[in-house]
């Protein structure tokens, strides 16, 4: 670093006062995102005191550099060595090698793409008969309360072995756990005063006598009876499951629902080539980005895009914006299967990389491949509306009529 790039850096940095975490950045942050990327590769949020990444380029730098852009002092606002963070860290998300490694080794095993063949059978038949009902019922739906949510609730508690009851408990949690990586806004306050009895069914469901022989939790815990992790860490790597693995799915598949219904000549295309339905969810990943941001601390001054971030600082990841960067993407606010999806940082990058993504995949694999066979047209019946979530970009309700074929 020399003298002149910190100079210039410090006085150009470029500073903004919006507030991302605001209901109207919530509720529309496309203009925002655009700004921030045309302002410079780096800015600076002052209601938050935090640097900002928007582009492409550097979100991407970030995400892979996990020496200088660490996750231990936690990945939401709240820097976990100065403050006390909600719920005891995660083992995966809010941790750095070497402590990661066992962790994270664990966890891809038992969610590998291989690992999740003998599920694919059961998670292809079941939204035959959801997807059945719903046309002929007539069609009309809320695609939010009785297809995002319901299908996943439907596979992904009983492929971990959770038992039946209490499973209301697990939107309500992840809701409030991606609500606490921003500031302790009226969104995080509505969810701390039901918090805690939510919390405690969770933390019992991770308890080994809980855990249905075969499911991903049993295996959890078998890795801990191999020595690969310990006994304390099973839980905490199950609770990773029940906090990451329903919210973001939903929203995955409200995201994909909701753009091929504004794009009907994509979902006709997807119909004519089902071999694209793959590329059809990531592309909603990339499209909505239901995971919006992250934060990281950098562990020394680092130096990104000709600014010098000082050590200690709180770094916040514009997946979002990455995603829809035109430095990057060919017409990015297209919803377009004609695309190559791939690179994009929806699912992040590097060593944090979504160690579910092969399970949202199939899910929605699974939902498209029903879909296709029995609805010939989808369409928008009515003004959706968002619900507003600190870091993810969720539907609260999405009015569909799915026409059948
Ligand atoms: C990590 C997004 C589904 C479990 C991540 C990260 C992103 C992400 C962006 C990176 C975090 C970081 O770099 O700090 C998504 C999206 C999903 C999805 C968009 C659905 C569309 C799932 C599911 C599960 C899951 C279904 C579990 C079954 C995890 C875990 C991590 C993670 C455990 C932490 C990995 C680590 O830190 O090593 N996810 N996720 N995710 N995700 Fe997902
Ligand atoms: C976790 C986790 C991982 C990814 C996302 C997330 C609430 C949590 O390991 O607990 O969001």
């Amino acid at each position: 670093m020399t003298d002149t790039t910190y100079h210039a850096a410090s006085t150009e940095l470029p500073h903004f006062d919006d507030d991302p975490f605001g209901p109207e950045l919530l509720e529309d942050p496309h203009p925002f995102h655009a700004r921030l990327r045309d302002s410079g590769p780096v800015a600076y949020l002052e209601r938050y005191g935090v640097f900002a990444l928007g582009r492409y380029e550097q979100v991407r730098a970030a995400l892979s550099d996990w020496q200088s852009f660490i996750s231990g002092a936690g990945v939401g606002l709240a820097n976990f060595r100065t403050e006390t963070p909600w719920r005891p860290p995660s083992l995966l998300l809010e941790a750095d090698p070497p402590h990661h490694d066992a962790p994270r080794a664990v966890l891809t095993s038992v969610l590998s793409s291989r690992a999740l063949r003998g599920l694919r059978d059961q998670w292809f038949a079941d939204p035959e008969s959801l997807v059945d009902d719903l046309v002929k019922r007539g069609g009309e739906l809320d695609a939010v309360s009785e297809l995002a949510e319901v299908f996943p609730l439907r596979v992904f508690p009983d492929a971990v072995g959770l038992a039946k009851d209490g499973r209301e408990n697990l939107l309500p949690y992840g809701s409030h756990a991606f609500n606490a990586f921003g500031p302790r806004n009226a969104l995080v306050q509505d969810g701390e005063a039901t918090i805690g009895a939510v919390a405690e069914w969770i933390g019992e469901q991770c308890a080994r006598d809980r855990l249905a022989p075969g499911g991903f939790g049993e295996q959890i815990w078998r890795a801990a009876d191999r020595g690969d992790i310990t006994a304390e860490q099973a839980p905490l790597i199950v609770r990773s499951l029940l906090t990451a693995g329903v919210d973001t799915t939903v929203n995955g598949i409200s995201a994909v629902l909701s753009a091929l219904a504004r794009n009907p000549e994509q979902y006709e295309l997807m119909r004519r080539r089902p071999e694209l339905i793959r590329v059809a969810f990531d592309e909603a990943v990339r499209f909505e980005s239901p995971v919006q941001t992250f934060f990281r601390v950098a562990e020394q001054d680092v130096s990104l895009g000709g600014t010098v971030i000082p050590a200690g600082s709180k770094v916040l990841m514009f997946l979002g914006s990455a995603n829809r960067d035109p430095r990057r993407w060919v017409q990015p606010d297209r919803f377009d299967l004609q695309r190559d999806p791939s690179g994009h940082v929806g699912f992040g990058m590097g060593i944090h990389q979504c160690a579910g993504q092969h399970i949202a995949r199939l899910e929605a694999e699974a939902l498209l491949t029903a879909l296709v066979r029995r609805v010939r047209r989808i369409e928008l019946t009515g003004t959706p509306r968002r619900k507003h979530n600190n870091t993810l970009r969720s539907w609260g309700y999405l009015p569909l009529r799915l026409t059948e074929a």
